[in-house]
């Protein structure tokens, strides 16, 4: 076996002068690999005499170890320079002050159609939407309130402008989130659990009023769904938003235009030196309205009244966020106040779910 030393030579020089990982591989492949050139001496043992081979082979081994123990320590060294550079690099100054947090806040109305939003959720409830500008049959005619009907004068509507001798009636900007309902019974048919939230709009303007507000209205339509359900579903979510065990609601009959029968909904609190408390106490307040779509309303929508029955509800979402945050002035809400908005603002980086608990 002549050239050994040779071989050698080279290889442990090539491995010392090597500069990187990737060509410190390519060597070891070329020297030690299937196809390299210790391996193709190895293979050539086979054809050597018994007393030859023996000698060879030794001395092959040697050297494949010698040229081994050099890839290996050559490659521990590189791997260390990388991460001393690595570590040189990518430093981190940790007495730099933390990043601030954003400035600005969640509006407590948004926070609560969150809220509201993961609960019905959670109960099988989808989110619907619809325009602001609405048609007067979407907002009135398809609620089984006809032109003369005394509620259109009790919603103070806003009406849209017409041209002068244009007969059409005025779109109006929508007193109720009802018309979402008609469209998405419109659009999608029985079965359906859908709530809206958002904003609309009454000419009203005083300590409790504001012209603009938010409502969230919900509507569960099936083939046997009945004011049992109503009541469950009501009593589940007041639980689940004011975050209390046990929660009281009382019905009392009434009379909306949409539905019948129809029913106004009161919840049990106490107030203890200002402070309210959902679910004790002596004390109703009327938080919603409710009751069974009117077969008219059904039929309008194009759902067939003898085939398909269900509840349907409406609440105030900027009052039930008084009520829940303790916020004492409605008029507040809509001034963008920047100090009331810090301090009755919400986290941006906390959104509300159900498991991690909606407002902590
Ligand atoms: C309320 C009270 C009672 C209501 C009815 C409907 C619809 F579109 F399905 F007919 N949506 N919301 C409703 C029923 C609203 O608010 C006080």
């Amino acid at each position: 076996m002549d050239g050994l030393d040779d071989l050698k030579a080279t290889y442990l020089t090539a491995v010392a002068t090597v500069q990187d990982e990737a060509a410190l591989e390519e060597l070891r492949v070329s020297a030690l690999g299937k196809k390299g050139e210790i391996s193709a001496l190895m293979a050539g043992l086979d054809k050597m005499e018994p007393d030859q081979r023996k000698a060879a082979g030794a001395m092959l081994n040697v050297l494949k170890d010698e040229i081994d123990a050099a890839l290996r320590a050559k490659k521990a060294g590189l791997s260390d320079a990388a991460l001393d550079a690595r570590l040189r690099e990518e430093w981190l100054d940790v007495t730099l002050p933390g990043r601030p947090r954003p400035r600005g806040t969640i509006h407590p109305v948004s926070q609560v159609m969150e809220e509201l939003t993961a609960i019905f959720a959670d109960m099988g409830f989808a989110v619907a939407e619809g325009p602001q500008v609405e048609s007067d049959w979407y907002n009135f005619d398809a609620l089984n309130i006809p032109p003369e009907h005394p509620a259109r004068q009790e919603h103070d509507t806003f009406f849209m402008h017409r041209d002068a001798g244009d007969a059409r009636p005025p779109h109006v900007l929508r007193t109720h989130t009802s018309p979402v309902q008609i469209r998405a019974m419109t659009e999608q048919g029985a079965p359906i659990r859908v709530i809206a939230p958002g904003r609309v709009y009454r000419m009203d303007m005083d300590q409790t009023h504001t012209p603009m507000f938010h409502q969230v209205e919900g509507l569960a339509i099936d083939r046997d769904i009945s004011m049992a359900n109503l009541k469950w579903t009501l009593e589940e979510f007041c639980r689940a938003f004011f975050e209390v065990d046990k929660v009281e609601l009382r019905f009392r009959a009434s009379h909306f235009p949409f539905t019948e029968p129809s029913a106004e909904v009161d919840i049990r609190y106490s107030n203890v030196g200002g402070q309210l408390r959902i679910g004790e106490g002596d004390k109703w307040m009327e938080i919603l309205g409710s009751g069974m779509v009117h077969p008219k309303v059904l039929a309008a929508a194009g759902v067939n009244p003898d085939e398909w029955q269900g509840f349907a509800f409406g609440m105030g979402i900027d009052r039930i966020a008084m009520l829940k945050y303790g916020i004492p002035d409605l008029r507040a809400f809509f001034e963008s106040d920047l100090r009331w908005l810090r301090h009755y603002g919400f986290s941006a980086i906390d959104m509300p779910d159900l498991a991690g608990g909606l407002s902590s």
